[in-house]
């Protein structure tokens, strides 16, 4: 068992063995046995290629045996930095398939992020891009390399490579099978009941946490999903989010299309001609979403140009779609708004095909499993009665019990009796409906993308001029929400919008986290206990956008 990995306590394993909820298969190898049962069938499109599900597997199984050869063994761990591309497939299966753990980041990370999640995890390998939307990764890579010793492995997917780096196009291309007995790969068959995959947490602390997901876990994650969601194997799912994350990779996402042996569309391209022309030529039925893409879908021009009869479904994930962009999925795209309202950590909830209209437009959905158990609990603990605001707080067989290598900061994110606090505010209806009421957590949530408030306050503290900053959500009508950054400067001094960016871009981080307006004031509201009021500076900076919208 991976160290600093938190098991679920013996008699819940006991109970979701029992039960069968866990199938103690490993993921991997659970989809082979589809994929066997449908061998012709396109399992996914990507770009030029259509790649059945025989194919899909050979080159899995390929890369899986050039992975053994080369070195990785059960239990390393791999940060997989791929954007929506074929290779993405054949890398995180391969991976998987012989227990090599991918750490799943997402490709606007920057060496920051990078070289703490390869510390943090102690990973011997990273998988990335030669060049994705013009950021050169080789470069990111080589640098990362001269700072971290341990870092062995660069693999590559792309035309160019860096120096002692795998290409793994070259791989895929390189027969190895003849030279290993048929079964050779089952040497190296992962425990079911270990780590598959490790998610990263939106974050309340500095540092985003890992979360790491075991094979039981994951295909019960997938196929509960896939089953609320009444996926089939006429199912033709669109990938156009990052594949990486885990509401498009496995709830239900890519997994839980092809355990259904549906077929999956992957595209990098987000753009409403680019969506629409593969929605109409693939015949895709279901697209998985967040806010800002169907904001731009459902208002594109272009909409009535295409024929999108074959869209049945658009799943909302991430951040919570409004009941009026819910009634323009169904009158633009004639397609139903399925909201989904996920975490990385595991609970998932799901809006269902046949509930109830109101339930529809206005819930954020009900777990996806019977074995969820949900509570909505009180600043001490308490259980509140339906109606009531409070956290929502889960536990459950595929929702972790702890953040990977993080003892301290998991007494803080669990009940002791094991339930994960979401940090979210929800009240429940007594049929078990979800609604989200706001947040307990210090996390911006741009339109489905987490910006840890901690994360970004300290980088922006560390700037010589700035005596205390605050970051905090402003309005957006796209986005939701964006960051505004409220600094007390060190006095005589002066900053402007552009110094704070161009200081923050020379820290490498994402850029989705950067602030997108600078408020320079004298001090901050304080509580009675000298704490900052956020409330009161996001009441502020609420009130300036809508009287400069007025004056527009
Ligand atoms: C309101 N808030 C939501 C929604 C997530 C499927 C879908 C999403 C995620 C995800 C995921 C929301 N309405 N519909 O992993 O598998 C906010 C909540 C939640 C946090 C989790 C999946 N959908 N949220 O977004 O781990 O605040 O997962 O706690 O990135 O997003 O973020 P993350």
């Amino acid at each position: 068992m991976l160290e600093g990995f938190t098991p679920w306590p013996p008699q819940y394993v006991k109970r979701y063995r029992e039960a069968g909820w866990w199938e103690e298969k490993p993921l991997a190898e659970k989809l082979e046995e589809i994929a066997a049962e449908v061998p012709d069938k396109v399992a996914f499109v990507c770009g030029e290629a259509r790649v059945t599900y025989r194919d899909m597997f050979a080159r899995i199984n390929r890369l899986a045996l050039h992975f053994v050869e080369a070195g990785l063994r059960l239990g390393d761990r791999v940060v997989l930095q791929l954007p929506n591309i074929e290779e993405f497939v054949y890398t995180f299966f391969g991976l998987v398939k012989v227990g090599v753990i991918p750490i799943m980041s997402l490709p606007p990370h920057r060496s920051t992020e990078i070289g703490y999640f390869l510390r943090h995890s102690g990973a011997v390998g990273y998988a990335i891009p030669s060049e994705f939307r013009k950021f050169n990764y080789i470069e990111m890579a080589e640098a990362l390399r001269k700072e971290i010793s341990e870092l062995k492995y660069i693999m590559v997917a792309g035309e160019s490579l860096g120096p002692d780096m795998i290409s793994i196009n070259r791989l895929l291309d390189t027969p190895i099978e003849d030279r290993y007995p048929s079964d050779y790969l089952k040497k190296f068959r992962p425990d079911p009941y270990d780590v598959a995959l490790v998610h990263l947490s939106g974050g309340t602390t500095a540092l985003p946490k890992l979360i790491p997901r075991t094979h039981n876990d994951y295909v019960l994650n997938a196929k509960q999903s896939a089953a609320a969601a009444g996926v089939d194997a006429d199912t033709v799912f669109l990938a156009v989010l990052p594949i990486a994350h885990n509401f498009t990779l496995g709830s239900y996402g890519v997994i839980g299309t092809w355990l259904n042996k549906g077929r999956v569309v992957i595209s990098a391209a987000t753009d409403p001609q680019s969506v629409f022309s593969l929605i109409r030529e693939e015949k895709v039925t279901v697209a998985a979403a967040a806010v800002p893409l169907v904001v731009l879908w459902v208002n594109s021009k272009d909409v009535g140009r295409y024929d999108l009869s074959s869209l049945k479904v658009v799943q909302n994930g991430g951040a919570r779609l409004a009941p009026e962009l819910r009634r323009k999925v169904k009158e633009v795209l004639n397609a139903f708004p399925q909201e989904v309202f996920g975490t990385a950590e595991g609970l998932l909830n799901y809006v269902r095909l046949n509930d109830p209209d109101d339930m529809v437009m206005e819930s954020s959905g009900r777990p996806v499993s019977p074995h969820d158990e949900v509570k909505v609990i009180d600043d001490f603990g308490n259980s509140l009665p339906f109606g009531e605001i409070g956290e929502l707080v889960t536990r459950g067989p595929y929702t972790v019990r702890g953040y990977f290598r993080a003892p301290e900061h998991n007494k803080a994110a669990w009940t002791e009796d094991g339930f994960y606090k979401t940090g979210d505010l929800v009240r429940m209806n007594e049929k078990g409906y979800i609604f989200t009421e706001g947040r307990k957590k210090d996390v911006i949530n741009r339109g489905g993308e987490k910006i840890n408030v901690e994360e970004v306050e300290n980088l922006i503290l560390s700037h010589p001029k700035v005596k205390n900053v605050a970051v905090v959500a402003m309005p957006d009508p796209v986005f939701l929400e964006r960051a505004c950054a409220y600094v007390i400067l060190q006095d005589n001094e002066t900053i402007t919008f552009k110094d704070l960016i161009d200081y923050l871009l020379g820290k490498n981080i994402a850029k989705f986290k950067l602030p997108e307006r600078l408020e320079v004031v004298a001090e901050f509201p304080l509580s009675p206990a000298g704490k900052i009021l956020k409330r009161d500076l996001r009441e502020d900076i609420a009130k300036k956008l809508e009287s400069e919208r007025r004056t527009k």
